[in-house]
């Protein structure tokens, strides 16, 4: 039985894990699964946004059960990140709705998202170092890029499950909703950004993440330069513009 779930609701596709008896703790056959369905969302010209959505707990992290027996070479097998890195890596934005516990794996995947909507009564963190080990799915590099090396140190350190409202202050989430609302609020979202033109979206992703990485700055405000005006070989450059002077909405194709 399928343990993670692909849905598509027009041009949008929610990726769901369904292991309700261990709050979706994410075992290696979740990962390979969701793996797949990854590739699938890669391929599919039609989809413009992904949600990451479990019911009731996003993920109370990697599962404790398989890992406890781990040598060093099976715990390297074990990872999540070549899965997690092609989430972060999707050139259409991907949005984590919080519910229940995102705690370490499971947090580690929620930060693969560009924003995060969390329920008020979600708890977030990561416990790594109360059992033992310590974040293993880029959580020690893509925290403190989002919220900063001091406040991702404190979290990763102490291992403190948080508050939605907590997280929100850090800027660990985006924003915090009433529970039942938390999906519905990443589905509104979600279609905002279908509208908008999905190559400049990806061109504005694309560049925000290398302005993030590359140190020099002027040498990122040049890419941001070429990338710009390269939008406007884009029939959609075209298409917006025309359709803000016609005073009508755009129809974006994707060209
Ligand atoms: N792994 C395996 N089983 C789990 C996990 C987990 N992470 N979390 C919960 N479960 C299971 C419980 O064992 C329990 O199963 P059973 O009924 O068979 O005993 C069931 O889910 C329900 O859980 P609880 O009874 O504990 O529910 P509570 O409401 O009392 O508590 C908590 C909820 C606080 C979330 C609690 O379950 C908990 O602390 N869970 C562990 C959280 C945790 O430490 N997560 C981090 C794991 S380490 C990690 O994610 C490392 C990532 C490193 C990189 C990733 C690549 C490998």
């Amino acid at each position: 039985m399928a343990q993670v779930l692909l849905k598509k609701q027009g041009t949008i596709a929610i990726i769901s894990v369904d292991r309700p008896e261990a709050l979706n703790a994410l075992s290696r056959s979740i990962i390979d699964e969701m793996d797949d369905l990854v590739e699938e969302v890669m391929k599919d010209r039609d989809i413009r946004c992904l949600i990451l959505h479990s019911k009731k707990n996003f993920a109370a992290g990697a599962d404790i059960k398989k890992m406890i027996e781990c040598n060093e070479q099976e715990a390297r097998a074990f990872l999540f990140s070549p899965t997690y890195n092609k989430i972060a890596d999707l050139s259409i934005p991907v949005i984590a709705a919080i519910e229940g516990y995102a705690l370490g794996g499971g947090m580690e995947l929620a930060m693969t998202a560009d924003i995060r909507i969390a329920g008020e009564g979600a708890k977030m963190g990561f416990p790594e170092v109360t059992l033992g080990i310590m974040p293993g799915a880029g959580g020690t590099v893509r925290v403190p890029r989002i919220i900063g090396e001091a406040r991702a140190k404190e979290l990763i350190f102490t291992g403190d499950v948080i508050t939605a409202e907590r997280a929100e202050a850090m800027g660990l989430v985006n924003r915090v909703t009433a529970d039942d609302q938390v999906f519905d609020e990443a589905m509104k979202l979600a279609k905002k950004l279908a509208k908008r033109a999905p190559i400049a979206l990806a061109a504005a992703k694309a560049t925000i993440r290398s302005g993030q990485e590359e140190p020099d700055q002027n040498k990122s405000i040049d890419i941001e330069a070429a990338n710009w005006a390269k939008l406007f070989t884009t029939e959609d450059q075209k298409e917006g513009m025309r359709a803000f002077l016609e005073k009508r909405k755009p129809a974006f194709q994707n060209k």
